[in-house]
């Protein structure tokens, strides 16, 4: 069994971070082993606000000391990093990555590049933006920005889907094997389709679900999440990138489907969990 150590936000009701991604990863048979960034009691869209606290600093070094302990490090296939609580959390997270390579040279880093989305209420600490952009960046070999997440990492602005490949490809030259843009806004090639983008040193692909007529201020959160970590697991599971890819759109259209017929604002992963271990690819992505 592949094991990928997760880096991640927790919230106790609902789905964001980890409380998104390691049900459908386990359910994907990874070993996932979770390690909290902070513990909210939901995310940080709810009108309401939220409750909890970032885990204190140093807390994610000891964790990974602890594993390394008990001679678990050496074994671990994969670090998924997501939703941080501080710009430290992700100095942690860089160097559990060089600790995790020294003892695996074969294991890589997944880096979700959440950066934040103020207008929808997805807020995140001051200066993880810069640390995404630098360090997290520097020390990725696959990376999944959003646009807003893409632009800021290539310090560009993207208006089409061109762009947002050439952008991907300027990450490629620096040495990252895999882009996935989990959500490609409005540099999407239709407005009737939600898109998301691959980009290796092979090409481009282009994967599309349904949109799902939720209310604007009932749009689920922890989708990007879910998307990184079943593209980890399907990768981790041995599937090639672009099968990976489509397996990963195919379970992600499943889980919102069944979130949308439940009318339900948090992801309804239980419900949907045999089309996360088992997606029906209902078409192919198309090379781009
Ligand atoms: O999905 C990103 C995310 C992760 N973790 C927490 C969040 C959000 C988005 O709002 O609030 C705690």
């Amino acid at each position: 069994m592949k094991r990928i150590i997760s880096i991640q936000s927790h919230v106790v009701y609902g789905c964001a971070g980890n409380s998104s991604a390691v049900f459908p990863m386990r359910r994907s048979g990874m070993d996932a082993l979770p390690i909290n960034t902070v513990q909210f009691s939901n995310h940080t869209q709810y009108a309401e606000g939220w409750k909890g606290m970032v885990m204190p600093a140093g807390q994610i070094t000891e964790l990974v000391q602890g594993l390394e302990n008990i001679k678990v490090l050496g074994t671990v296939d994969a670090l998924l990093s997501g939703y941080l609580g501080s710009a430290e959390q992700g100095e942690e997270i860089v160097a559990a990555v060089e600790k995790l390579k020294a003892a695996n040279p074969n294991a890589i880093y997944f880096c979700d590049p959440v950066m934040g989305h103020p207008e929808k209420g997805c807020i995140v600490a001051p200066g993880v933006s810069e640390f995404l952009s630098t360090k997290a960046l520097a020390a990725a070999d696959v990376i999944a920005p959003n646009l807003l997440e893409l632009e800021t990492l290539t310090e560009r602005v993207i208006h089409n889907l061109d762009e947002a490949i050439e952008a991907c490809e300027s990450l490629i030259a620096k040495g990252i094997k895999m882009v996935v843009v989990k959500h490609l806004s409005r540099a999407a090639t239709s407005t009737e389709k939600f898109e998301i983008l691959l980009v290796t040193a092979e090409g481009a692909w282009l994967a599309n679900r349904p949109l799902y007529e939720f209310a604007a201020n009932k749009q689920p959160v922890g989708v990007g999440d879910l998307i990184s970590g079943l593209m980890l697991a399907n990768l981790m599971a041995g599937f090639e990138p672009v099968i990976a890819f489509e397996r990963t759109n195919a379970s992600v259209d499943a889980v919102l489907a069944e979130t949308f017929k439940q009318n339900a604002y948090e992801l309804q992963l239980i419900l949907a969990q045999d089309a996360i271990a088992n997606p029906v690819i209902a078409e192919h992505a198309k090379q781009v």
